[in-house]
């Protein structure tokens, strides 16, 4: 073989190259792109055929997805968007510098606003379409950019001035603004809120599934609505941001738009220093079936590119890692020149007619709105898949000095008077040198072009946005019937709890007019609570319905889906049910549609690991009934310490508007059910609820007459010391599965131990103790007046004897209400890591059983001097119990 010198076969190398290209360019001047890919697919196939390995890439090269061929021109007036962004960039700046200057530490952010500012903008002019026509757009807006939406909403006249200037300032007398998007404190204007990194993008998903149901299922017309989610590239490191972005590509969710605000930059510092955010998003949702389009030029690049026969630029774009550009960002365009360019004379020559400063001045994909226009307009026409835009853009763009592109630039709330100045003539607003000091806000009048302009482009969309609206109608009053059979107890037939609550949730199915709003969202637990009769009763929903055969067609309760199916199997996903749970318990607001959830799940992953999606659901007004199945850590035989859950209910007391119940017997179950209906469908309080039930099988006894309010209320007396004069007393609680563990102590300590007690049962220590501080709160702030008394004492200061509580819940519930008690209590609950064991091993291991109702009883009497102490001791020996047993609540 002749021996080729390497200059040699570097050359031929480089002639091989060119004749490929040529041959390919020929193919697509003639055959077109469709043909070139063909061609490329077939090569791939036949290179790999004859053992090629070729390397995987999920990646395009650092390129527009849409090329500037490719791109349509605008509609509208650019000129007159440009000053209307101008303007709100301007107010967004003011009201964060305003905000500060008055009170120092107020927070606030500038930066992350002003790289996204043409991101909303060309959205809010071209594409967001409002709910007044009923076929409305659901806004996820990145919680930091908050300032900019509501700089827009002072244009559009929605908000005044005293708005703006507080900022932050909620508790003015006068109203303020908000952080962040929250509806809790501005219900008629923020739909969602976002600020929870990760839960905005995970919320989006599921609401474009939701809104798919509602379609697929008759219950809203089918719409063209979208659900757009923008957050940060930071963001996207949040394991619910990325968490669930297979799903809406196997559902097709075309109405799902995710806008990535690829500033390359988060809270510290750069988000991938060492190499490019935008190719790793790239990869991962082209991975996950997502149309993908970049935006990462602006239209100065186009021509450079037009140049780039070779390939050089796009492999030096290529090759650069995020923290350099960033540095680019913040240089010179004289080092821009020398580094970016100057590795090779020939790049160098590309640019050779731009001066540094127009270099400095070409602009990013994220801040050219032709760009972001084609990248949404792409976007809201793809069809059979959900599009992520990866928008690249500067933090802090436009504020120069005082932090574009810095590190330090998203705590940046101040800006000097130069800084001002100097932004103030970069975006051409008209505040005087005189009046800058104090960034006045600044609206143009409303005959001018600007404001309408924007109000124009508004009203063909369909109105402001964002803009909340309770857009349905209260349910009419609920029958009685589905709930009465459960007030009469089970005739001597053991139930669970779960099971009264499967039985309820199936005779609501059936009423006329709740049934088909009822939406059941299970996290693949539906066998767990004995409720896969519903599969087959309301099937589970699929758009794409059953393609397949299912393996128990033959039996009764197959596992039936279909594109009208009612249950949402989310598969093994509490964050994703809880995201269903709140579009689903939102729908009266944003899709005008009464739904109402019931999401069951295992009851320790709820509030212990989604509780901020809880949060979420609470601030978003959700309504709806979540439900902790296999609850109460002694009740959940054998799963031990991961699954028994004897917390839920001390977290859910901090939940403003949860509303928390631990039911014992199914006519509570029925009553708080048929209340909560009412509540939240008919009376439309912004509450939601939470149950507790069981898989212990136990008695269903008759419900107590008058017992409906104590239930609510969250204590009754289930059942009267049946001799209230005698001289030992007690006031036994339970709740939940434990109820019927202190019932049998009561029998115990009358036959046995000449103790007469009532026994209550505590369904909700949360609302006692809600209804006991807030009277204690009224007391403190009127002296003077006729103190309120909180139900707790109204129901017990008369009563006789000592108090002893057992719950299948940490102490600190019962001790939550001690002190609205005549005496003080004994708590028994199950605080500490839960065990693989049996209820009987369990109730001893953690001391709530009959026997520690009992002993404890003895105790607190012979404590107040009422019984011989060496009684309490005796029982402690007759009843088994060893006094010397190692403390449940840290071992
Ligand atoms: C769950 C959560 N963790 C932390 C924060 C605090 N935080 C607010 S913004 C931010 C950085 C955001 O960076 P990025 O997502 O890239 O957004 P950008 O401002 O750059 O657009 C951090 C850490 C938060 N709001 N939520
Ligand atoms: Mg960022």
């Amino acid at each position: 073989m002749r021996h080729i010198a390497p200059k040699d076969a570097a050359e031929l190398d480089a002639v091989e190259t060119r004749e490929w290209l040529e041959s390919l360019d020929y193919v697509l001047q003639t055959g077109g792109p469709v043909k070139v890919a063909r061609l490329l697919r077939d090569l791939t196939l036949h290179a790999t055929e004859n053992g090629v390995k070729l390397p995987f890439t999920a990646n395009t090269p650092y390129l527009n997805t849409i090329s500037a061929d490719d791109q349509v021109l605008m509609p509208g007036s650019p000129d007159v968007e440009r000053r209307i962004k101008s303007l709100v960039r301007w107010n967004a700046a003011a009201m964060v510098v305003k905000a500060n200057k008055a009170d120092e530490g107020i927070g606030g952010h500038i930066s992350t606003f002003a790289s996204a500012a043409t991101l909303y903008e060309v959205g809010f002019n071209h594409f967001f379409r409002g709910h007044d026509g009923g076929d409305g757009d659901v806004i996820y807006f990145q919680g930091h950019a908050a300032p900019g939406v509501y700089a827009r909403a002072f244009l559009e006249g929605r908000i005044d001035e005293s708005h703006l200037a507080n900022f932050r300032r909620e508790l003015n007398a006068g109203g303020g603004l908000s952080s962040y998007p929250h509806p809790w404190l501005m219900p008629d204007f923020w739909e969602y809120p976002t600020v929870s990194m990760g839960l905005g993008p995970l919320m989006a998903i599921y609401q474009a599934r939701f809104s798919r149901y509602l379609e697929d299922r008759g219950l809203k017309p089918k719409s063209n609505g979208k659900i757009w989610s923008f957050l940060g590239d930071g963001e996207s490191d949040e394991p619910e941001a990325l968490g669930a972005i297979t799903l809406p590509a196997r559902e097709k969710l075309d109405n799902l738009i995710f806008v990535v605000n690829c500033n390359l930059q988060r809270l510290d510092g750069p988000v991938r220093g060492n190499g490019q955010i935008i190719q790793e998003l790239e990869a991962a949702f082209r991975g996950a079936g997502w149309n993908v389009i970049k935006v990462i030029w602006g239209r100065e690049w186009d021509p450079l590119l037009a140049k780039d026969r070779d390939g050089l630029l796009v492999k030096r774009m290529g090759e650069i890692v995020d923290g350099q550009y960033q540095k680019y960002a913040v240089e010179s365009g004289a080092y821009v020149r020398e580094h970016f360019w100057g590795v090779d004379p020939r790049l160098l020559d590309m640019v050779k007619h731009l001066s540094d400063d127009q270099l400095k001045k070409m602009t990013l994909g994220g801040h050219d709105p032709i760009k972001v226009y084609n990248a949404y307009k792409a976007a809201v026409e793809h069809k059979g898949a959900p599009t992520v835009i990866l928008a690249r853009t500067i933090k802090g763009y436009g504020l120069g000095e005082a932090g574009e592109g810095k590190n330090i630039t998203h705590q940046q709330k101040k800006m000097n008077e130069d800084e001002l100045r100097a932004f103030r003539t970069r975006f051409g607003i008209p505040v005087s040198d005189a009046d800058i000091a104090s960034a006045p806000f600044y609206r143009p009048t409303e005959d001018s072009v600007e404001t309408r302009y924007l109000l124009e482009r508004r009203q063909a969309l369909g109105g402001f946005v964002p803009s909340r609206k309770i857009r349905s109608e209260p349910l009419p009053p609920v029958p009685p019937e589905p709930f009465e059979e459960f007030h009469k107890g089970a005739e001597g037939r053991k139930a669970s709890t779960t099971m009264v609550f499967v039985r309820l949730l199936s005779k609501l199915l059936r009423d006329k007019d709740l049934g088909r709003l009822i939406v059941q969202i299970v996290p693949d637990e539906a066998r767990t609570f004995g409720m896969e009769a519903l599969f087959r009763q309301v099937g589970i929903y699929s758009h794409a319905g059953q393609l397949y055969e299912p393996v128990d067609m033959d039996t009764l309760l197959y596992y039936k889906e279909a594109s009208d199916g009612q249950i949402l199997e989310e598969g093994i996903t509490e964050a994703g049910s809880m995201s269903s749970f709140i579009a689903a318990g939102t729908a009266y607001a944003t899709h005008g549609v009464n739904t109402i959830p019931f999401f069951i799940y295992y009851s320790m992953f709820g509030f212990q690991r989604i509780g901020d999606l809880i949060w979420a659901a609470g601030d978003s007004r959700t309504r709806g009934f979540m439900l902790g199945g296999t609850a109460g850590r002694t009740t959940l035989a054998g799963e031990g310490l991961q699954h028994q859950d004897g917390n839920s209910h001390l977290f859910a007391m901090a939940y403003p508007n949860c509303v928390a119940y631990d039911p014992a017997f199914a006519y509570e179950i029925a009553v708080i059910i048929q209340d909560g209906i009412r509540r939240m469908y008919i009376d439309r309080e912004s509450v939601f609820y939470y149950l507790t039930v069981g898989n212990e099988q136990y008695a269903m006894p008759v419900m107590p007459d008058g017992s409906r309010e104590g239930i609510l209320k969250g204590l009754y007396r289930f059942r009267a010391a049946s001799r209230p004069d005698a001289l030992l007393r007690a006031q036994l609680f339970g709740s939940g599965a434990i109820l019927p563990e202190v019932i049998k102590a009561q029998e115990i300590l009358e036959s046995q131990y000449n103790v007469s007690a009532d026994v209550w049962s505590v369904t909700s220590y949360s609302e006692l103790y809600r209804d006991g501080n807030s009277c204690e709160r009224w007391n403190l702030l009127h002296p003077g007046q006729a103190p309120r008394e909180p139900y707790v004492t109204q129901c017990l200061k008369e009563a006789a004897g000592v108090f002893v509580a057992a719950s299948d819940y940490v102490k600190a519930l019962p001790d939550s209400i001690d002190r609205w008690l005549p005496r003080p209590l004994t708590a028994l609950g199950t605080d500490g890591f839960g065990r693989s064991d049996n209820r009987v091993a369990l109730r001893d291991f953690f001391e709530v059983d009959h026997r520690y109702v009992i002993v404890a009883t003895l105790a607190a009497l012979a404590r107040d001097g009422k019984l011989d102490l060496a009684v309490a001791r005796d029982a402690i020996k007759t009843l088994g119990i060893d006094p010397e047993k190692a403390n449940p609540a840290i071992s």
